[in-house]
């Protein structure tokens, strides 16, 4: 179990910005961009190597969901960025799949 359970089950506070029955959504800690929102899953998956095909309509539906979030936070049309870091050297320090939406400013390419 990491930090995202006990936010996912209001024993730690976060800024809740979007909710269903599978997943939830919540302002990063440490934002990196004017916008920066974690959507996660509710199912505990530690990284993206571990998702299965029984996964498939969880992971779809964060990917669905995202836009919506986007749109929410006025980003959709200017632009946003979609990140799932997985394992050391992408940077993952949490251990429940969070994908990053990140926006609000212009982006740079390649990430460092
Ligand atoms: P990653 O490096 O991809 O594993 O991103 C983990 C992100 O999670 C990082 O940007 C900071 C954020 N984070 C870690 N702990 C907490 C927390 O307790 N609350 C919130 N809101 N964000 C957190």
């Amino acid at each position: 179990m990491t930090i995202f359970t006990k936010i996912i089950n209001k024993e730690v506070p976060a800024e809740i910005v979007y909710e269903d029955e599978h997943c939830l959504a919540f302002r990063d800690i440490n934002p990196q961009a004017p916008t920066h929102v974690l959507l996660i899953p509710k199912k505990e998956i530690p990284t993206m190597n571990d998702a299965t095909p029984a996964d498939r309509t969880i992971l779809g539906h964060l990917l669905l969901t995202a836009p919506k979030i986007a749109a929410q936070e006025g980003i959709a049309e200017d632009g946003y960025r979609l990140v799932l870091n997985t394992n050391a050297s992408a940077g993952q320090t949490v251990f429940h799949i969070h994908m990053h939406i990140i926006g609000g400013r212009p982006l740079g390419w390649p990430p460092g």
